[in-house]
């Protein structure tokens, strides 16, 4: 059997294949607000941070990391577990001290991860992908690098507030002295595998992409990324790797306490995004996947080399060689969610919500869904803006806000995706709302395209677990063939009569946004 973990921004999930009879013998999820109340983060994250700070605790995700696998033994022999691969939450980051090393490699069982590996954190919370605090590091890396095109020439993507480039510029000049006592720098993803494999392991080429510090061509630290960004960078991190790499056997802490084999092995843990293009059978160009979790992304495999001219999309390594290209929209879940509980409805509601009203009322009806600060486009703002009827603008008629807050949204995809290039043949979703069937109907009519979901929801553990039989030389394509198809009865068609209402709304829809933001 192959394990895949995914720590996301609310949960940790674990997903257990066994390639031989094509089954997922199990799968399963720890919430972190519902789980673990001290840290009071409710959704994952610490609320209310200043100056556009987001951050979450690396305390949190290792507790998270024990609680799961005591459940997980309970349920399954994890002896069995060959291989294990995963993904983090993209961007985030965690500074550690020289004393990692040994406590990684000392880890006894009558304690817990937490309490043996927080004190060697030079910083005790983790910026992750929703902080938007460093605007000005971003244009003092653009500016030493050149130009902006520059930057995105070398890494994929402009410099971008999320990723951790920039961030780690931020904790050099706000806290020079940590800095300085941080010998090693982890992305979720790595400090989670590096903690299963007992010593710190690389960062992949697929969340690596999302540092502004990796150089696409190369596949190496970029020298002059890494100069614009903080000094004696180079140190402090291992050259990146393929997700598929042999990272040595398990540490005996997981083989004693949890049961795993002394001979597991641990490959790479990449990004959440990276992972979920494997677990949605989409590492070759044709499926276009939506994954609706927190953020909302729109991903797909990439037959050749092309940037956003805008800035808002980005390239990262495909796990399955090559790369993907990425657009991230940070109002995804956290939007739907506060206009369903301002409305008082729960989730069904709101799928029959959506759909009772007419779709005719499209382009009439507007609205500019973001709820908190959007990344794309960029718009720092105190909540969602409309344009239309009176009965809509006032709320008199509710419905009319959540089909014009979820017509929004994935207008708002179609408009900033186009730069891919890519022919939307077919759409996959997943994340926590691909469930709801209104708005799959709603996705279905906006792109104009067949959506389908698959059986498994959480893409990202799936896609690790398959990572994992691909790294013990199992094929990519008959893992994917086995374990990523279509849900019985899952697909939805697009209405043709549609394409023209929506083609016109997303006319409307630019107009507006390009009026307001
Ligand atoms: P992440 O991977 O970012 O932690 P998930 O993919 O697990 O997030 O998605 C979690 C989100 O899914 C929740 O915040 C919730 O808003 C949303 N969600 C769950 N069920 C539904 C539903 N039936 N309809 C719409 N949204 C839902
Ligand atoms: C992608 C991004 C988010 C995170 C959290 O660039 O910031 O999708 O990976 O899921």
């Amino acid at each position: 059997m192959f394990l895949g973990l995914d720590s996301s921004t609310q949960s940790l999930t674990a997903v257990l294949i066994d390639p031989v009879s094509g089954t997922i013998p199990c799968q399963l999820s720890v919430n972190f607000g519902t789980e673990f109340p001290a840290y009071h983060s409710p959704s994952g994250f610490i609320p209310n941070g200043v100056e556009g700070e987001v951050h979450a605790h690396p305390a949190m995700w290792l507790e998270a990391l024990d609680l799961l696998l005591a459940r997980l033994s309970g349920m399954t022999d994890l002896s069995k577990v060959k291989w294990i691969a995963g993904s983090g939450q993209q961007h985030g980051s965690v500074y550690l001290d020289a004393t990692f090393e040994t406590r990684l490699a000392s880890l006894s069982i009558s304690e817990d991860l937490a309490a043996q590996l927080t004190p060697a954190l030079t910083r005790s919370t983790s910026p992750i992908w929703m902080d938007t605090s460093t605007g000005p590091e971003c244009l003092e890396i653009t500016t030493a690098v050149g130009s902006a095109s520059e930057v995105c020439r070398l890494s994929g993507s402009n410099a971008i507030e999320r990723f951790t480039g920039p961030q780690i510029r931020r904790f050099y000049k706000t806290q020079p002295d940590r800095y300085t006592e941080t010998s090693r720098i982890h992305l979720v993803s790595s400090f989670i595998a590096s903690v299963l494999a007992g010593k710190s392991v690389p960062i992949d080429f697929g969340d690596g992409a999302g540092m502004n510090l990796l150089n696409l061509a190369e596949l190496t630290w970029d020298p002059a990324l890494m100069a614009a960004t903080a000094p004696d960078l180079a140190s402090k991190l291992l050259p990146p790797a393929a997700a598929t790499t042999y990272q040595g056997g398990i540490s005996p802490y997981f083989s004693e306490k949890y049961g795993f084999a002394a001979d597991c092995s641990i490959a790479l843990f990449t990004g959440d995004n990276p992972a979920s293009l494997v677990g949605m059978g989409a590492t070759a160009p044709g499926n276009v996947v939506i994954s609706l979790g927190t953020s909302d992304t729109f991903f797909a495999a990439m037959s050749g080399p092309r940037t956003d001219p805008n800035g808002f999309g980005h390239v990262f390594g495909n796990p399955a060689g090559g790369f993907m290209s990425l657009i991230c929209f940070r109002n995804g879940s956290l939007a739907r969610e506060a206009l369903r509980n301002a409305l008082g409805l729960d989730w069904s509601d709101f799928d029959l919500a959506a759909l009772a009203t007419s779709a005719s009322a499209a382009g009439e009806n507007l609205m500019l869904p973001f709820y908190g600060s959007e990344i794309t486009p960029r718009h720092d703002c105190t909540g969602p803006i409309l344009q239309g009827s009176a009965a809509f603008e006032s709320g008199e008629q509710p419905e009319l806000q959540v089909r014009a807050l979820l017509e929004g949204q994935f207008l708002n995809m179609r408009l900033h995706s186009r730069w891919m290039g890519v022919k939307t043949e077919r759409l996959r979703l997943t994340g926590g709302a691909s469930k709801n069937d209104g708005i799959a109907q709603l996705v279905a009519n906006i792109f104009q395209a067949p959506v389908e979901r698959l059986d498994v929801s959480n893409s990202a553990a799936l896609g690790a677990a398959i990572i994992a039989a691909a790294a013990s030389g199992l094929e990519w394509t008959a893992l994917q063939d086995r374990f990523c198809q279509a849900a019985a009865g899952s697909v939805i068609l697009p209405d043709p009569a549609l394409a023209s209402v929506y083609a016109d709304a997303l006319d409307r829809f630019e107009t507006l946004l390009r009026a307001k933001l």
